[in-house]
């Protein structure tokens, strides 16, 4: 296997093997009623809580963008994100993504130390190709139908995994002419995002085809609603299946699962990679025949 590595603004992020991406979310819900100051403190402890655990790199969002959520002015997620990025890039090498559609908090993000851009709209907000671009910092470009607000409404495709490649491969396309280099590019394919069920697991059972068009695969799956509609488990009950859905998706070539479980989903990871490994190491004795 190459070494792929990718370079988080100086932070090396080594993906030669699954990796884990911790979800650090902040916004007013997440670390409620202990006031601003104390609310980045527990951000903060949070994500080196999950770099212990093993996460090989921390998405630090401030703008929710599961089904139904509202959208948020750019100073209020630059309150929320820009502290709590700065004192995690003092206290650890380990990179940190931001979670924006916003190119004014992709700029301050990296300012502040992030390392890699996670974009939900794939840059296709006004000026956030230039800005990345400029930023010269990796970026994983995410696919969704429709908007945060409405995408659960009627989600509807063709041949889904055929138009979810395309997307990001037009999206991929039009970063590498504005400037952003091919190797600092990642694709998602938005499980969630303007899908039904069984939308999502058409995608996961095809990942491959998107991994096969040569750019490092990220996906999210952990805790999403598609479990809660395959199982009937809520919320809080949803690890197992999620650490089941991590693994289909790292042996078909996905390089970093974001999630909440960091530990449990790394030892899941660890032990998929130790398989996959084996298929380039002939350990075994060639059979004598005749
Ligand atoms: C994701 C992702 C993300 N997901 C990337 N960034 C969320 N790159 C936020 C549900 O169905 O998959 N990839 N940032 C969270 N969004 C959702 C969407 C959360 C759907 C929950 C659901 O439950």
């Amino acid at each position: 296997m190459n070494p792929l590595i990718l370079d988080c603004a100086g932070r090396p992020l080594e993906l030669s093997r699954p990796r884990v991406m911790g979800i650090l979310n902040v916004t007013p819900d997440s670390f409620s009623d202990g006031g601003e100051f104390l609310a980045i403190d527990m951000a903060v402890a949070r994500g080196l809580q999950m770099v212990e655990e093993g996460a090989a790199i921390i998405d630090v969002g401030g703008e929710s963008t599961r089904p139904g959520a509202a959208d948020v002015s750019i100073d209020a997620e630059l309150d929320r994100v820009i502290p709590v990025i700065e004192a995690l890039c003092d206290a650890t090498d380990v990179p940190v993504s931001v979670d924006t559609r916003k190119p004014a908090v992709m700029q301050a993000a990296v300012a502040a130390g992030a390392g890699l851009v996670n974009d939900v709209y794939a840059l296709q907000a006004d000026g956030a190709i230039d800005m990345v671009a400029g930023l010269g910092v990796p970026v994983c470009l995410m696919h969704m139908q429709g908007a945060p607000g409405t995408m659960q409404d009627d989600p509807h495709y063709g041949d889904v995994v055929n138009e979810v490649g395309d997307f990001l491969q037009a999206r991929a396309g039009a970063c590498i002419a504005g400037g952003i280099a091919r190797e600092r590019i990642l694709l998602d394919p938005g499980f969630g995002f303007g899908k039904t069920t069984d939308h999502n697991l058409l995608l996961l059972q095809a990942l491959h085809r998107l991994v096969s068009r040569g750019f490092p695969v990220l996906v999210g799956l952990s805790r999403k609603s598609l479990i809660g509609k395959v199982l009937g488990l809520p919320v809080d009950k949803r690890l197992y299946p999620s650490l089941s859905l991590a693994v289909i998706a790292a042996w078909q070539g996905a390089r970093i699962i974001r999630t909440h479980d960091v530990h449990a989903t790394r030892e899941a990871l660890d032990m998929c990679h130790a398989v996959m490994s084996m298929a380039t190491q002939a350990l075994y004795e060639p059979v004598e025949t005749g």
